[in-house]
């Protein structure tokens, strides 16, 4: 599907939702529910997405959608799956209903890790999207464990003795990925045609499916409202992002910058980091660009590891026949060898013969 296929599709989320003008996740939530051919359930955790599309009494899903507290939204989609299954078994239900469930990094990598990683032990047949906007945003912009080192957020501002926050963010995509999950998967607006083969392919396994996209917040980055597009590119094309696939065991590199972009280009057009631009703050930016290089070499690493290596022809190999020498026993004298007579030894030998008959006479 190319992006007018895309424009011509009736929306499944309405417009008209609460979100900020240029807002990252209404775009993730459109792209990845235009790659879903089936009927599906959308489960919602407390954040952005939830207050600004389901106030009582209006909603902005055109398909049914359960609303779960902050910590346990995997554990409801779990829930969710359950009762589908059971309800099918029992010859109740007959349509093949696969349950979507889009939860804030707070709800994801915090709160409700304990949730979300129950439900990936347990195998449950859901789709887990983490709209990932780096702070709990709903609740004024604090900060969270997908904060980035140096971001200032509503807890961690920054200020003469303080640089925002001075702790690196925790790797969910790494995470959930060793957890040896059917398909997980990192994407991002910025590339709509990765974003949503990625969602088509998730909704096709059998068993757990996580996806985590970047999602730029145009009120706490302090970003233009026009600009969610450029940094979801300079995140992908520093590598701050890179977009990665991890389909039953095999790590797969989605997109290689042909000249990897420096760190401060992601961290110049946003006010949250604008303290780490000034010149005494350098060594954290260069800090920063060193743990993006690493990140960067172990997912190279780690996409080379489990590629598949082309089966090697099978060679038969022809044994040489090993000549072994009789050992010789200590004390037997070896036979001497048989000399073999030619024309020029018996000549010799005649020879010979006829000295000794001659000195004889
Ligand atoms: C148990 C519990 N603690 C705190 C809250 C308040 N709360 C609601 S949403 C939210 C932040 C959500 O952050 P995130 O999941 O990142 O979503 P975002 O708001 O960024 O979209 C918090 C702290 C709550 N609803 N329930
Ligand atoms: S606060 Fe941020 S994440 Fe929430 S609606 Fe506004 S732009 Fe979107
Ligand atoms: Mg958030």
């Amino acid at each position: 599907m190319d992006f007018k296929d895309y424009a011509r599709q009736p929306q499944k989320l309405a417009s008209g939702q609460k979100s900020c003008s240029g807002c990252g996740f209404p775009i993730i939530i459109r792209m990845a529910m235009s790659a879903i051919d089936r009927p599906f359930v959308v489960c919602q955790g407390t954040g952005c997405v939830s207050v600004t599309t389901t106030t009582w009494p209006f909603t902005s899903w055109k398909m049914p959608t359960i609303h779960s507290a902050f910590p346990n939204l995997a554990s409801t989609a779990a829930g969710v799956e359950t009762a589908v299954r059971v309800m099918k078994k029992k010859g109740k239900l007959k349509k093949d209903i696969k349950v979507v469930a889009f939860g804030g990094d707070g709800g994801t990598y915090d709160i409700g890790i304990q949730a979300l990683s129950g439900a990936i032990e347990r195998r449950h047949n859901i789709l887990y999207i983490c709209y990932d906007n780096q702070a709990y945003m709903n609740t004024g912009g604090q900060r969270s464990s997908a904060t980035p080192y140096g971001a200032a957020t509503a807890t961690t501002p920054h200020g003469t003795l303080h640089h925002g926050k001075e702790l690196f963010r925790k790797d969910l995509t790494y995470i959930v990925a060793a957890h040896d999950v059917a398909y997980v998967a990192q994407a991002s607006i910025f590339d709509f045609a990765d974003l949503t083969r990625k969602v088509k392919r998730a909704m096709e396994v059998d068993g757990f499916a996580f996806i985590n996209i970047l999602s730029p917040c145009v009120l706490f980055w302090k970003i233009p409202t026009s600009d969610a597009y450029k940094i979801s590119e300079l995140a992908v094309k520093t590598c701050f992002w890179p977009l990665y696939e991890v389909d039953h065991g095999k790590w797969i590199l989605n997109f290689k910058p042909e000249h990897k972009m420096q760190i401060e280009a992601f961290l110049k057009p946003q006010g949250r980091f604008k303290q780490l631009l000034e010149l005494r703050n350098r060594h954290i930016v260069d800090g920063l660009q060193q743990r993006v290089d690493r990140k960067w070499k172990e997912l190279l690493f780690m996409c080379e590891k489990t590629k598949e290596k082309p089966e090697k022809k099978e060679v038969k190999k022809v044994k040489k026949k090993k000549i072994v020498k009789k050992p010789v026993k200590k004390g037997v004298k070896r036979k001497p060898e048989p000399k073999i007579k030619t024309s020029k030894t018996r000549s010799k030998f005649a020879k010979l013969k006829d000295k000794l008959k001659r000195k004889r006479r």
